[in-house]
């Protein structure tokens, strides 16, 4: 109950109050970048952060126009940073990357962003 009341709370604050600083994890830089167009299939995603995300929770996810693509375990870097391999090569198409973590707040956040692999010439 109190970690429920607790994510509560942040989710609340965040959402009244955006321009107010907080402590809260952020997502600094992404591989692939957000809305990149690849001339070939990334061997990895990578999503650096803030603080270091917390390795029970942490979790990318990869979906593609014919639905959710296999993705490697999540690992957690000692750069403060989520990495999962892709076990196979990405066809040209558009892709979705959605991620689950906490940073040291311990509070859950989520995103995603998009990348397109492009058809061979
Ligand atoms: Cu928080």
């Amino acid at each position: 109950m109190r970690r429920m009341k607790t994510v509560g709370w942040c989710l609340a604050l965040v959402v009244a109050s955006v321009a107010i600083a907080t402590a809260h994890m952020a997502v600094q830089k992404t591989t692939p970048e957000a809305d990149a167009v690849l001339s070939e299939s990334p061997q990895q995603i990578q999503m650096w952060f803030t603080q270091s995300p917390d390795p029970v929770i942490s979790r990318l996810t990869l979906e593609g126009a014919g639905g959710a693509v296999a993705l490697g375990d999540t690992e957690v870097g000692d750069d403060r940073s989520l990495v999962a391999m892709l076990p196979s090569k990405l066809g040209a198409g558009a892709y979705t990357v959605r991620w689950r973590t906490a940073g040291d707040d311990g509070h859950t956040q989520r995103g995603e962003f998009a990348f397109t692999v492009r058809a061979a010439d």
